[in-house]
Formats: C-alpha cells, sequence, structure tokens
C-alpha cells in the first residue's frame, strides 16, 4: 500500500484535476476535461499589450503580438499530452508533489503557428546549442524563487510539428491551460509544453534552470543527478466498464458480451499493438484507425463477461520496441510511471 496523502498533497490535488477515464471515450478531449497541472499561480494576461519576445543569441530578435503571431502560417495539431506525473501516487513512495492515479491526461486538437519558421526568421547565431521557452508565472519551488521555464535543443526545437499554440479545441486558450500562448512539443511529457509563453531565448550553453536540472530528473537516490525526463513512454488505459460505485468508484457489469475499449499512446513511435487482459490471460486488442501521429491511438476486444470477481488490464507497445512493464522503475520523483492499469469488477 501506498503511504498516506497528506495536506498539500490534497490541496495540489484540489487545484489541479485529471481527466475523468470515461473521457477516454472522446477522440479530442472536450473543453474542461482536459487534465491540469499548474505549478504555481494561474497569470492574469491582458491579449491587447501581450508580446512574445524571441531574443538571445539571433541575428534578429523579434517582438511578436497575438495578431502578428495570427498572421502566420496556421495549422490545427490533435496531441496527446500526458504529465510526467502521471501513476506517482501507485508508487509506494513519493514525493510531496501532484499525486496523480493515471488520468494526468488528455488530447487537444492546438491551433497555433510552428515555431521552425519563426526561429529561422530570427536567425540563430553560429554557437547556438539551445533554445529557453519562459512563461509569465512566477512562484518559489525548491527554495528558489523563479518564473517557469524549460529548454529543448535547437534540433528538438525546430521538428515540424513543435508548436507556439493560441487555440485549443476551436476556441481561444482557456486561462489555465496557458492564455494567451503556450507551447506544444509533441509527444514529450507535459513539462516541456511551457504556457503562458512570453520569451524564447536562444542560448550558446546548455540551460540549467530549476525545471531542467533540478525537477524532471530521473534519479535513483537523492544524490543522484539523473537522466532527464523527455518523451512519453506508451500507455494503454481503459474506459472503466459498467457503472461506478460512490464513493469508492467500484465497478459494476452486467453478465453478456461487452466491448473493452480504451486508448493507448507513446512520444517515442507509432502504437504497434494493444493487449488486454481478463484475470491475466493476454490478447491482442483491436487497433482503431490512426488519428494522427501525436494523437492517441483506440482500441478495443470484445470479452463475455461471465458472472464473478474479475481484474482487466491492458498494455500497449510501441514500434520503438518500448513496451509498459507490469511495474514500472521506481525513481526520486514519481516520474513515468506506466506500470499497467488494472480494474476490479464485479458482473452481477
Ligand atoms: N508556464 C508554465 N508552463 C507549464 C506548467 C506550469 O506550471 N507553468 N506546467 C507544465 C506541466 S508539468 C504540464 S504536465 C503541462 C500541463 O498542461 P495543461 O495544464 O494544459 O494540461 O503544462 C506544463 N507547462
Ligand atoms: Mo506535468
Amino acid at each position: 500500500m501506498t503511504e498516506p496523502f497528506s495536506q498539500v498533497e490534497l490541496q495540489l490535488a484540489a487545484r489541479n484535476h485529471g481527466m475523468p477515464l470515461e473521457a477516454l471515450r472522446y477522440p479530442v478531449t472536450p473543453l474542461g476535461l482536459h487534465y491540469l497541472l499548474i505549478h504555481y499561480d494561474i497569470p492574469d494576461v491582458d491579449a491587447e499589450s501581450f508580446r512574445l519576445e524571441v531574443d538571445g543569441h539571433v541575428e534578429r530578435p523579434l517582438t511578436l503580438s497575438l495578431d502578428d503571431l495570427r498572421q502566420q502560417p496556421s495549422v490545427e495539431l490533435a496531441v496527446t499530452m500526458e504529465c510526467a506525473g502521471n501513476g506517482r501516487a501507485l508508487f509506494e513512495s513519493r514525493p510531496v508533489s501532484q499525486p496523480w492515479l493515471n488520468e494526468a491526461l488528455g488530447t487537444a486538437a492546438w491551433a497555433g503557428t510552428p515555431l521552425a519558421p519563426l526561429l529561422a526568421e530570427a536567425g540563430p547565431k553560429e554557437g547556438a546549442v539551445e533554445v529557453v521557452f519562459e512563461g509569465l508565472d512566477q512562484g518559489v519551488e525548491g527554495g528558489e524563487e523563479q518564473t517557469y521555464a524549460r529548454s529543448l535543443t535547437l534540433d528538438d526545437a525546430t521538428q515540424a510539428d513543435v508548436l507556439l499554440a493560441y487555440g485549443m479545441n476551436g476556441g481561444p486558450l482557456l486561462p489555465q491551460h496557458g492564455f494567451p500562448l503556450r507551447l506544444v512539443v509533441p509527444g514529450w511529457y507535459g513539462m516541456t509544453s511551457v504556457k503562458w509563453l512570453r520569451r524564447i531565448t536562444v542560448v550558446e550553453r546548455p540551460f540549467h534552470g530549476f525545471q531542467q536540472a533540478q525537477a524532471y530528473r530521473f534519479r535513483r537516490h537523492e544524490d543522484d543527478p539523473g537522466e532527464p525526463v523527455t518523451r512519453i513512454l506508451p500507455r494503454a488505459l481503459m474506459i472503466p466498464p459498467g457503472i461506478a460505485g460512490f464513493p469508492g468508484r467500484e465497478r459494476a457489469l452486467a453478465p453478456g458480451p461487452t466491448v473493452l475499449a480504451g486508448r493507448a499512446w507513446s512520444g517515442w513511435a507509432e502504437i504497434e499493438r494493444v493487449e488486454v487482459a481478463v484475470d491475466g490471460d493476454w490478447r491482442d486488442a483491436e487497433l482503431d484507425p490512426p488519428a494522427g501521429r501525436w494523437a492517441w491511438r483506440g482500441w478495443h476486444a470484445e470479452w463475455d463477461a461471465t458472472p464473478g470477481e474479475h481484474v482487466l488490464s491492458c498494455r500497449a507497445h510501441d514500434a520503438a520496441g518500448n513496451s509498459q512493464p507490469d511495474q514500472a522503475d521506481w525513481n526520486v520523483g514519481g516520474y513515468s510511471n506506466n506500470g499497467i492499469q488494472t480494474i476490479s469488477v464485479s458482473v452481477r
């Protein structure tokens, strides 16, 4: 069993909600059901006076209003986003942080403009190695007063699908998702997609900000510098079948033929295979048609539910050879826990 939850964890859980797993039904997560993760406070931004600065080691620094950004070529891209801490509360011991079970995800249709052409316009100078993305939100974390910031290598930042997004699911960005502008980096854990984006700085040396060098690293023990957390490891989740109990959410299902369904995703490569198990007996699920490289893939499997207590599970495999483990490796930050989901159902 996991350790008891603290008041601080309760406070975080009440601020940052997950996606109810029944919302796995929707290919694009309806507004308000996408998970949220906000380290500090949601900044209040005036769209009129908002400017994005592109500066640092570049030939031509840029200052762009929202209108300037909207006049750039626009694209819409369905991207599945997942918090690196998803599954943290399922580890046996965990740091005091957002206590996710496995619902820190969502898929949005992001509208925006590709970053690469804007960076090219600014013209990184010889010797540029990374790009730092800075938000407008400030807070105190790890004893450091800071502005939320993360970097990418110049190569990762200029991938074609990296977007500066100003819209979500056909409307503007909501305040909690980064209004008026955010970065969207498909395939990477959510911390990479900096919200309330106000500055993009090209730098000559790797960035050592808190969210890069201290947080978001796989550490085996406190003194381990660890490896950076980057792309999303594969995961499959199932729409919990039947009906839920309140408040314990135990599942009850009528006997007979039923369809188990859910979605699977990976930031490393396309989903190649999803398996489902009833009481530990694994078989392949059927994959639905892909909905784009960066969106989760639907899957389903038929099950003739027999009366009694059953344990259902599912697991994903991607084309790069990554599979979900029964139990993910523990790490100090509680990141990337993609151990397989299990759901108990009572068929009656
Ligand atoms: N400026 C800023 N950007 C941020 C964060 C933040 O606290 N401040 N949280 C990050 C984390 S940890 C995640 S998982 C995603 C969550 O995005 P969402 O709330 O739109 O789902 O935003 C990322 N971008
Ligand atoms: Mo996150």
